[in-house]
């Protein structure tokens, strides 16, 4: 159940210590994830190496030529014809959470990392099988994204994360927001953990984290609410949360 990612880029560079820290670094290591970067300049014939040109009908920029892209990704398909070509596009569908699980179930994707105004369309055309952007901000080229998208696919991976986080993913996301977290000391500057939590009180400090996770999202992401699933004593906290915030 291993996944393959293929990067095709100008800055192959800018992929090397980002992907090998921390989980994903052991990912890597376990051999559960394998990333090779490839310069899409390696796939040139001409000898000034062009990557890109001005576009036809005028305008702003370069566009990003259309045959050594083609014959990159046509070098990774000879090897294997099921690769599944994502282009990181600021016109793709939004990445998120759905987007991750359904993606992780591939196991070879060429990330395709635009860069100045975008490839040629001929690309798109034959080429990309899916389109995706990352949100609604303004980035300098895809390489960012296909960072984003390996880490969200990586750890969705059986063995990435330990075994009991991965149960708790598709169910947790998308419902709500999760309660404040504490650690050592009790009391920073004068600000003290609640008392709740030091009581031992199992059923209070569930109550008071549900309470705590409702409040955030009601605060910060109300939007999630319409889909959360929630028990008729949330929706009673939930009411108590939305009187008192009227109030204040
Ligand atoms: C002149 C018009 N350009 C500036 C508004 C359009 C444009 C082209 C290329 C804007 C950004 C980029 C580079 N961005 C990406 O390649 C990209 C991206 C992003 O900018 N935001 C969110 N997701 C993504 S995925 C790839």
């Amino acid at each position: 159940m291993r996944m393959k990612f293929d990067i095709l880029t100008l800055f192959p560079n800018m992929f090397s210590s980002p992907l090998r820290e921390s989980i994903l670094g052991r990912a890597i290591e376990k051999g559960l994830v394998q990333i090779q970067t490839i310069n899409i300049r390696d796939f040139t014939l001409d000898k000034h190496q062009g990557v890109d040109d001005t576009p036809y009908g005028g305008g702003q920029g370069m566009v990003m030529k259309v045959e050594p892209i083609a014959r990159a990704i046509e070098w990774v398909k000879s090897k294997d014809p099921s690769a599944w070509v994502v282009y990181l596009t600021p016109q793709g569908k939004q990445f998120n959470q759905n987007i991750a699980m359904t993606l992780s179930s591939r196991s070879h994707l060429i990330l395709l990392c635009g860069r100045y105004e975008g490839v040629d369309e001929r690309v798109r055309e034959q080429f990309v099988d899916e389109e995706i952007s990352i949100g609604d901000y303004v980035l300098t080229g895809g390489e960012l994204a296909a960072m984003v998208i390996i880490d969200a696919l990586s750890r969705l991976l059986p063995g990435v994360l330990g075994s009991d986080r991965s149960a708790e993913e598709d169910s947790f996301f998308n419902s709500l927001l999760e309660y404040p977290q504490y650690t050592r000391p009790f009391n920073f500057r004068g600000s003290c953990v609640p008392e709740v939590l030091l009581s031992g009180n199992h059923s209070a400090i569930s109550f008071w984290r549900r309470r705590k996770a409702l409040e955030r999202t009601s605060m910060e992401r109300p939007d999630l609410l319409a889909k959360a699933k929630l028990s008729e004593e949330d929706k009673r906290l939930l009411e108590e949360i939305l009187l008192r915030s009227r109030n204040n």
